[in-house]
This record gives C-alpha cells, sequence and structure tokens, in this order.
C-alpha cells in the first residue's frame, strides 16, 4: 500500500514538473538532473544530516517549552497556533527518539524544523510593487505564505508610485480618492494593512513600507495641491508636474503630518524612504526653483537641491523615532545621513563596487541589483540569481559584516495578479536558497533537484 502510494506520488511529481525539459536553444547552461542527497530541502540547511530513519511529528505529541530566560512566556500564540510542526509532507529526522528544536527566539522556532539551521544573511526581502498595478489583498496573503516556505523575512512593500496611490491615510484620505485606480476597490484601508502586517508577523516576515520621494510621486500630486513642482514650457507653466517641490514649507508640514501617520500605522522600526531616479527637468525649467538654487548657492547642481530635500525628510522621520532604508543614489548625491542608515543598492551591474563603497563609509547595505525578478530571459534564469555571491566585493571582514542580507524585486509594470505567481516563482527561491543557505552551497545540479521538487511542493 505504502509502495503504491509513493509511486502515485512519483508520477503526480513528473506530471507536474514536465517543463523542465530543454527546448533547443539555452539561455545558461542547463543542469543535469540527478537525485541530490538532500531530497527536496529549500533552502538547504546550515547542518544537515540524511539518515534512513524517519519520524513523524504530530500535533498531539508536540510541546512547546520555554526556557527560563524566555520573554515570550509558555503561551506564545504565535507558536502554539502555528501548524508549523505538521503541515509539512518531509520528514524530520534525528538519531533519537525525541528531537529537540532549540531556539532563541519565537522566530528561530518558526523556522526550525530542521535540528540546526539559521539564516546566513539577517535580511531576506522580497519587493512588491502595488502602483504600477494593484495587488488585490489576497495576492499579497498568498505570497508572504510562500515568502515563508522560503524563509524570506521582509516584505518590502513598495506601496506607492508614479501610476497610482493605493494606500488610504487617514490624515490625507484625498490622497487615494483621487490617486488610487479605484477610489474603493483599489485601495488598501487601514484594516487592509493591519491584516498584512499581522499575517506577516505570524510567518516571521517584518512589513517595511517605501514611501518613496521626491521622484516617482506623479500619483500623490492628484490629491494634494502644490505637494507637486509645476514644470515650464518657457515662461509659462506647461501643466506638468515634476517631483515633490522642495521649495515650499507646506511641502514639509505635509511631508511631518503624513509620515507620522506612517510610523503609527507601520510598526517596523524601519521606513523606506526611497529617493531614487529623480528627474532633474522640470525643476530646472521652474523659475521659482531656479531663484531658490541661486539663494542658496547650488549653482546648477540640482542634486544639491535633491540632498536639501532628503536632508529635511530624513530628520522629520527622525523625529518618528525609526530608522530608514534609502536607494543608493542618496549616498551617492553625498547627503548626511545617519548612522544607522541602510542603503539599498540597486544599480547597474557593477554592484560589487558599490558595496564596497557603501561599507566602506560604514553603512548598512541591502542588495537587490543582481535580483531584479521583473527582468525576464529565456530560459532558467533562476541559475543567475543563484550564483551571486553577495560578498564578492573587495572589503575588510568589518566591511562584508555590513551587507546584512538582500531582497528580491518585482518591480510592477508589467505584473499584475494575473502573471505575478510564475514570474516570482520559483525564481524567487533562488535567492531564498542565496541568503540563508552557508556560502558554499552553490551546487546548481544538485539545487536544481531540490528546486524542481520544492516548485512542485509549492504548486499543491
Ligand atoms: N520604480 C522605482 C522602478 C525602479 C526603481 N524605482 C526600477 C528601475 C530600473 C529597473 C527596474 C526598476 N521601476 N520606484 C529603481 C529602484 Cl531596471
Amino acid at each position: 500500500m505504502i509502495a503504491t502510494l509513493k509511486f502515485t506520488t512519483l508520477l503526480l511529481a513528473v506530471v507536474v514538473c514536465w517543463a523542465t525539459q530543454d527546448y533547443g536553444y539555452k539561455d545558461v547552461e542547463e543542469p543535469t538532473l540527478g537525485d541530490s542527497q538532500y531530497g527536496s530541502l529549500w533552502p538547504l540547511p546550515q547542518k544537515v544530516q540524511m539518515s534512513t530513519v524517519a519520524f513523524k511529528l504530530s500535533g498531539a505529541s508536540f510541546q512547546i517549552v520555554d526556557a527560563k530566560e524566555s520573554s515570550s512566556g509558555a503561551s506564545c500564540s504565535l507558536l502554539q497556533n502555528s501548524s508549523f510542526c505538521c503541515r509539512s509532507t518531509d520528514e524530520l529526522s534525528v538519531d533519537s527518539p525525541v528531537a529537540v528544536l532549540k531556539a532563541p527566539k519565537v522566530w528561530g522556532a518558526l523556522r526550525g524544523r530542521e535540528i540546526q539551521d539559521f539564516p546566513r544573511f539577517a535580511h531576506r526581502g522580497l519587493l512588491l510593487d502595488t502602483s504600477r498595478h494593484f495587488l488585490p489583498i489576497k495576492v499579497i496573503l498568498a505570497n508572504l505564505e510562500a515568502m515563508a516556505w522560503n524563509k524570506f523575512n521582509v516584505f518590502h512593500w513598495h506601496i506607492v508610485d508614479d501610476h497610482s496611490f493605493p494606500y488610504m491615510s487617514r490624515t490625507f484620505p484625498q490622497l487615494s480618492q483621487q490617486g488610487a485606480y479605484h477610489p474603493y476597490t483599489h485601495v488598501y484601508t487601514p484594516s487592509d494593512v493591519k491584516m498584512i502586517i499581522e499575517f506577516a508577523r505570524l510567518r516571521g516576515i517584518r512589513v517595511v513600507s517605501e514611501f518613496d520621494t521626491p521622484g516617482h510621486t506623479q500619483s500623490w500630486g492628484k490629491g494634494q495641491k502644490d505637494l507637486l513642482t509645476p514644470c515650464y514650457s518657457g515662461t509659462s507653466p506647461s501643466g506638468s508636474f515634476g517631483p515633490v517641490n522642495p521649495i515650499l514649507n507646506t511641502t514639509y508640514d505635509f511631508m511631518t503630518m503624513f509620515f507620522k501617520e506612517v510610523s503609527t500605522v507601520f510598526p517596523d522600526a524601519y521606513i523606506h524612504l526611497g529617493g531614487d531616479e529623480v528627474d532633474f527637468s522640470c525643476w530646472k525649467s521652474n523659475p521659482d526653483i531656479q531663484k531658490f538654487m541661486a539663494q542658496q548657492g547650488f549653482g546648477t547642481d540640482y542634486s544639491k537641491l535633491e540632498s536639501f530635500y532628503i536632508q529635511r525628510l530624513l530628520d522629520i522621520v527622525t523625529t518618528t523615532n525609526k530608522g530608514y532604508m534609502i536607494w543608493q543614489e542618496v549616498i551617492d548625491n553625498g547627503v548626511k545621513l545617519k548612522s544607522n542608515t541602510v542603503v539599498h543598492v540597486w544599480m547597474g551591474n557593477k554592484f560589487e563596487e558599490e558595496l564596497q563603497k557603501v561599507t566602506g563609509a560604514g553603512f548598512t547595505t541591502i542588495l537587490s541589483a543582481p535580483w531584479y525578478l521583473d527582468y525576464i530571459s529565456y530560459g532558467q534564469d533562476w541559475q543567475r540569481y543563484y550564483k551571486v555571491e553577495p560578498l564578492s566585493f573587495n572589503g575588510t571582514d568589518a566591511q562584508k559584516k555590513l551587507v546584512v542580507g538582500g531582497e528580491a524585486c518585482l518591480w510592477g509594470e508589467f505584473v499584475d495578479a494575473t502573471n505575478l505567481t510564475p514570474r516570482l516563482w520559483p525564481r524567487a527561491s533562488a535567492v531564498g536558497e542565496r541568503l540563508w543557505s552557508d556560502k558554499d552551497v552553490k551546487d546548481t545540479n544538485d539545487a536544481y533537484s531540490r528546486l524542481i521538487q520544492h516548485r512542485c511542493r509549492m504548486v499543491q
């Protein structure tokens, strides 16, 4: 009976994973498909010893005992309610009749079906973009679940951008009323946001919101008069708008109130403030901005104006007692940053040089440059993501310690609920293993064998 069952399962697995065949022209070398000695484990634990003896974990005999020094308490609902002990289909193999799972924090116990395991990097993030296309709540929740299966622990929520403003603000309801694709159906209400944060928390995932300014803000302008810079065509306004207007006091009054709200809605200790891709052409065209530049002695260096804005914004956010993350341009432009600022490296293919520079300046860093999942190409491009070694740059041990992790980014220009799942998984799983497992876990043949089984498990 058991043999029959196993045979059926195998057959099913073969059918589900049909799409691994070779179609002739290859982007990257196709790995050979053998059995991994590690079965279907993903991401590969830091220490794993396979054994032929298998033990079943049953909910009934599973006990959670907390240590004397524990601050979470014996009845920690997060562990008691979680089904981590019983849901998995793979077995926990140990060499004694009792399996002990020890973790210094509940978050470790959540991920702790493996006996000895720990992440290589503390920050294992995934960026989803809900502005270019609205993503329904259930899509976000499903992907938080998939993130947990891959041991990701940070959901970077790029919630608003040029195209739409789906975040419903209590303080400024006009922002989503005017700036969302639809004022009722394509918004995240305060209770939606709360639910997403709690769903993530129960899976050991932080939610870091990004409110990107001063660029990428077209949608903000619809519901907030005078926030954006009026662009000029010759001597008269052209009717179009540019980045946030950095020369008005009203801008900073708005940002103070807005980020005060955001800091209470999102409990995470960090807010991502963006700061990327600021287009100077509109600022250049505006006579009031030109006058301000002259007064401040900025000459024609508009990156000084950008720094002026960011500096004031950072001071505002500092008063909310949050730390901040920013995209790399902010540091490239020479803005003075608090020493606990996290710099997010996203540009180009020379990420090694940027990591060397940013960590050389003493900043904590997160890497995304090699992990753009919206970029697609033919064949098994998961290998490209998998083969990245985040610490391959020139730097001291102290510099390498400053790279706390990375994020896979799925920008939303060409992604909505209809195509998100296959674009994201299992390609993001490659990043998940790179950020979790030991640096020596890099055999693509072995990974391929485990990954296709992991994919089938996720499909199931
Ligand atoms: N949106 C925002 C984007 C991008 C960035 N910021 C982006 C830029 C280049 C590529 C992919 C995405 N779509 N707000 C840059 C961080 Cl190749």
